[in-house]
């Protein structure tokens, strides 16, 4: 079989993706006229020219300054609309989206613009494109533990619109024990975890560990590094630990997709997944990561099929919705 109409057509849930980026250079233009923003790059390609990523910090340095021309509700809407009418074309049936209140709340943007405009475009994907669409909250990691913690009692009116939280950004010197506080009050709060374990990371089975063992995760994104440790592998394994894993993402962040560990943990039976993580900025939408990875690592539509079930297995949809698609 042509394995790019498969990997199209295959129903999958995708659990590794940023709203922010999701940032299109020509919705960054729209918007930007809108408001009133005036952008030092004029054309798409003067846009996609500053791409230029080696590492997570080359990429964060062009990530976070994009997110000027997000003010409104409306645009927090139209932003999250246009990656879901994306998201059904690439074959997505359910979607766990992370959005980053504190990249706007710390430049004065309100709380309630940006879940109130994503919440929107959520239900519509529902209504209109028969998308489930939830959304998780991440906190930044490079800011403090306070800001965390304030950002997760802002979230508290909002929590029914809100799955669960996820910790993102710059993971050195920053490790998951600064969070401990945080996780522990979302957990009782009765919000389901993730943390990024970075797959760039000095030190990353450390943080992996202290994730499963310390913070006690739902779920781990990247976090393809746990093979330095097969007992920690074991260990996932037993607990049907979700990765949610990004080939293309990686291969912009380090020189490679680390296609033999995603591969490897699959064939070993760990839950792991393909996502796309920040589509605008990596250039590959969910399906194309899946046909990345394919290509790569010579896999078969069997493959691409385990890994869409295991993209069911490690959402958090409910029992009865989850086995609805495996
Ligand atoms: C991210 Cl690639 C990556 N790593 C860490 N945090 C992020 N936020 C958005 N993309
Ligand atoms: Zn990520």
């Amino acid at each position: 079989t042509d394995i790019t109409a498969f990997a199209f057509g295959l129903p999958k849930a995708e659990l590794h993706l940023h709203l922010e980026g999701t940032l299109e250079p020509e919705l960054k233009f729209a918007l930007a006229a809108r408001n009133g923003i005036e952008l030092a790059e004029k054309t798409v390609e003067e846009v996609k020219a500053t791409y230029d990523f080696t590492d997570l910090t080359s990429f964060l340095a062009v990530y976070y300054p994009a997110m000027r021309v997000l003010q409104t509700a409306e645009d927090f809407h139209d932003l999250a609309w246009a990656y879901l009418q994306k998201a059904k074309e690439q074959g997505v049936v359910h979607v766990e989206m992370f959005f980053d209140p504190q990249a706007h709340t710390s430049r004065g943007v309100p709380f309630e613009n940006v879940i109130t405009g994503y919440r929107r475009a959520a239900l519509r994907a529902q209504q209109e494109l028969g998308v489930s669409a939830e959304l998780i909250l991440c906190f930044l990691r490079d800011f403090s533990a306070e800001y965390a913690m304030a950002t997760l009692m802002e979230a508290l009116p909002y929590k029914a619109w809100i799955l669960g939280v996820g910790l993102d950004s710059d993971e050195r010197d920053n490790p998951p024990a600064k969070f401990a506080e945080v996780f522990a009050r979302a957990k009782a709060e009765g919000f389901l975890t993730t943390m990024h374990c970075d797959i760039d990371q000095v030190g990353s089975i450390d943080n992996i560990r202290a994730v499963i063992e310390e913070i006690g995760v739902d779920r781990i994104d990247h976090g393809t590094n746990i093979v330095e440790d097969p007992s920690l592998v074991a260990l996932a394994k037993e607990r049907g630990l979700g990765f949610t894993t990004c080939p293309v993402s990686n291969s912009f962040v380090t020189s490679q997709m680390k296609a033999d560990e995603i591969v490897g943990l699959l064939h070993e039976g760990v839950r792991v997944m393909v996502n796309s993580d920040d589509p605008a900025y990596f250039g590959a939408y969910v399906a194309e990561n899946y046909v990345a990875l394919a290509k790569q690592a010579g896999l078969e539509a069997a493959d691409l099929a385990q890994l869409a079930i295991n993209s069911f297995e490690a959402s958090w949809l409910t029992p009865a919705r989850r086995d609805a698609y495996v």
